[in-house]
């Protein structure tokens, strides 16, 4: 039986998690484990879309868990695990291309965006990414699933998936899932283009805070930020048109705990350099316990195979029951 409320997401293993995947992903589901059963998922099958290093993705892979330990999901009450040990993810992602349309994933503008103008020689598995990720959602019937604002566009993708499914069987089975975006940070952008989200595959690094990096790191990426020539306004109205004033008041809003306008309140009329240096201590008296738990536990391999290893067993038991019954409505023969 399905819980009332189940919450699924991922996170690919393609490098280290920014600040980004945490302020906008990562921290609201350690927060939301108090509410809701919580399955997350390292997303190696996602990871491969792209080429990635065998060497590279299997450490990425452990990194990825370490650091969800690290900002608080509990690996007992919660599932985590990495998603091509359950293999119920590709089985079901097969039956829903046979149930997305073309026309809808041409569509996906993360697509776009990553196959740019290689758009011929992308693979087939970029294409139909967002198949996957339903496949993740709806393995588990999850009701909510909490990401940043660039997965929106996916999420509507899943219920669109559900509900042909449903249409074209004639059956109630699969939920409609509900995003859950919220806080400040939904969309943290690249420090030295206010327009772009920051990312794990941009090529500078200083576009983006690791989880990774050390203190003086942190505070050098911030002081080297791209701003503009005015001060900190009195209200979060004014930051229209100043993305890269926006992105860094909104980044210390999220790690504060309080809104874009508390912020403005109290630097009104602050030089940005001055700011910097607020948000730089602040951004490291936040980050920094989280990178030593990581460290930590990266020490000990072992015990976090065996997180992964539990959580795959867990998580198969939820979703083998649930692939089953798909396969009964398909009309699949079980000899
Ligand atoms: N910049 C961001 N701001 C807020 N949330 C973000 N997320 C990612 N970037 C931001 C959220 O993090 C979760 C995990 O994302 P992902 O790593 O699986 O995929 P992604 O969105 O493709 O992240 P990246 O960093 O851009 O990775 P690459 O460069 O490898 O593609 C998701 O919930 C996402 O919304």
């Amino acid at each position: 039986m399905t819980a009332t409320k189940r919450i699924f997401s991922g996170v690919q293993p393609t490098g280290n998690l920014h600040l980004g995947n945490y302020l906008g992903a990562i921290r609201n589901w350690a927060r939301l484990q108090a509410d809701y059963e919580c399955i997350y998922c390292v997303v190696d099958l996602h990871a491969i879309t792209l080429p990635q290093d065998p060497q590279a993705l299997r450490a990425s892979t452990r990194e990825v868990a370490a650091s969800l330990i690290a900002a608080g999901i509990d690996p007992k009450g919660s599932i985590i695990f990495n998603q091509s040990q359950v293999t119920a993810h590709a089985e079901l992602a097969w039956i829903f291309n046979c149930v997305a349309k073309l026309g809808w994933l041409n569509r996906m503008t993360q697509f776009k965006d990553k196959a740019g103008k290689n758009r011929e020689t992308a693979s087939a598995g970029l294409y139909v990414y967002p198949v996957l990720m339903a496949a993740d959602i709806l393995a588990y019937k999850a009701t909510h699933v909490p990401v940043g604002e660039d997965q929106k566009q996916h999420l509507e993708l899943t219920r669109d998936i559900a509900g042909s499914f449903n249409d074209a069987y004639g059956v109630d089975f699969f939920p409609l899932t509900e995003p859950l975006i919220f806080g400040e940070a939904t969309r943290v952008m690249n420090l030295r283009d206010g327009t772009k989200k920051m990312s794990k595959s941009d090529e500078s690094d200083y576009t983006r805070i690791n989880l990774t990096d050390a203190p003086d790191l942190i505070a050098q990426k911030i002081r080297k930020a791209r701003t503009d020539a005015l001060p900190l306004p009195g209200v979060a109205r004014d930051l229209v048109d100043r993305p890269e004033a926006n992105n860094l008041i909104g980044i210390y809003a999220a790690l504060a705990d309080i809104d874009r306008d508390a912020v403005c309140a109290k630097f009104e009329g602050a030089q940005f350099a001055g700011f910097k240096n607020d948000l730089a201590d602040l951004a490291i008296a936040k980050l920094s316990p989280i990178t030593a738990e990581m460290r930590r536990l990266l020490d000990d391999v072992s015990h976090i195979d065996a997180v992964l290893r539990d959580g795959a067993d867990r998580a198969q038991a939820l979703a083998a029951p649930i692939l089953r019954e798909v396969q009964d409505i398909v009309g699949f023969l079980h000899p």
